[in-house]
């Protein structure tokens, strides 16, 4: 081999090392791209990827107070089919869109119309706050208010906050709709009595411990312009709070 040709065969190997480089490179960057990406994107898809309303339906309009505690309450003890805190904020809950808040400023009656503390119609005046002055104190045992909507209407949830300053359980929860003042003919949407020491029949519904999210049933439109709802002391105390109902539908 003459000189000519070895040089010309080097510059050959070494063009050959530029290009394999060249494309080492390539991969490298590629691969690393594709790393970016998927770290980037990745979070989003594993966090919980918002909840789409099925067509016709929208998220409950709901304004939820302050929190007053947060996680895990320890202090309650001893109270049977007691719900475990999700631990997480609730999921939305779809209802027909257009429906509203039917409570707010109406006018609530009930089984104690002097209060301990507060006035009755503290229940529907759209402050959920749990500070002091923010709730209605009711006598012991078994209590009952009733919101007249002034309208019959399809009720699709209520949410009700019975107190959340501390966590707490109430007893003997019942909620019913009725067309009637009397309730003689009424649907029950929630019950956890389950003894029936209210007297509504027995319940199979879970006991809760109270948050600022409040409690939300689904009353799967339920026709009617009474919605009642009853209570039997708490862990804490016999005696019953409220703090604020509101009654979803149109
Ligand atoms: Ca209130
Ligand atoms: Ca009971």
């Amino acid at each position: 081999m003459d000189s000519s040709r070895a040089n010309a065969c080097m510059v050959n190997s070494i063009k050959t090392k530029m290009v394999k480089t060249d494309l080492k490179i390539k991969v490298q960057f590629f691969c690393v791209f594709i790393l970016f990406l998927f770290m980037t994107l990745s979070p989003a898809v594993s966090a919980d990827a918002p909840i789409k309303a099925p067509p016709g339906m929208a998220a409950l309009p709901l304004n939820l107070p302050k929190p007053m505690f947060v996680g895990t309450p320890q202090n309650i003890k001893g109270v049977k089919k007691l719900e475990k805190p999700r631990g997480k904020p609730r999921p939305p809950f779809f209802a027909p869109k257009g429906v509203k808040n039917l409570a707010l400023g109406k006018k609530i009656s009930g089984s104690d119309e002097e209060p301990i503390m507060g006035e009755l119609k503290m229940i529907t005046d759209g402050d959920k706050e749990a500070a002091d002055g923010s709730y209605v104190e009711l006598g012991p045992f078994t209590q009952q208010i009733t919101v007249d909507l002034e309208a019959t209407y399809d009720i699709y949830a209520m949410v009700f906050w019975h107190y959340h300053k501390q966590a707490r359980v109430y007893f003997d929860v019942v909620v019913q709709v009725s067309d009637d003042p009397e309730f003689k003919k009424f649907t029950t949407v929630y019950n956890n009595d389950h003894d029936n020491s209210a007297e509504q029949g027995v319940g199979k519904d879970n006991h809760y411990v109270e948050t600022s999210e409040g409690r939300l049933v689904d009353a799967k439109g339920v026709r009617g312009r009474f919605v009642r709802l009853y209570s039997g002391g708490n862990n804490a105390s016999d005696l019953n709070h409220y703090i604020e109902v509101e009654v979803f539908g149109k």
